[in-house]
């Protein structure tokens, strides 16, 4: 192996281990973000009772019913929906969530009577 093709392979060495030294500090120090999955259908949202810890909340959204339902979450100084959407298909809201407790409904009139609730506790 010539000289040149030693550096040559030392330089992209430093490159990787740095590129992935890069990568790995990522994960301890940017906010993890919380993912949580609900299901909508009639006419319960399912889980009916969440708990997360304050701070990046993702919620997967899926409405597995036969018609269009939405998905509100109102809290302390907070109110943030998913516009209802069709049976089938899948929507997600990122929140960033401070501790307290919430309620989670379907806004779709008349769902959150027959039941399509459900209550968020953010934990600090
Ligand atoms: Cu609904």
């Amino acid at each position: 192996m010539s000289k040149s093709l030693v550096s040559v392979v030392a330089v992209l060495a430093v490159i990787v281990l740095s590129g992935c030294d890069l990568f790995k500090g990522q994960q301890p120090y940017g906010p993890a973000v919380q993912e949580v999955s609900v299901v909508l259908k009639e006419w319960q949202i399912i889980p009916a009772r969440l708990t997360v810890k304050a701070g990046k909340v993702r919620f997967v959204v899926k409405n597995e019913g036969t018609v269009d339902h939405g998905f509100e979450v109102e809290g302390p100084g907070l109110e943030e929906e998913i516009d209802p959407f069709p049976a089938g298909r899948t929507r997600t809201l990122e929140l960033d969530l401070a501790p307290g407790t919430y309620e989670v409904y379907c806004q779709v009139p008349g769902h959150e009577e027959l039941g399509m609730k459900g209550e968020l506790i953010v934990k600090p």
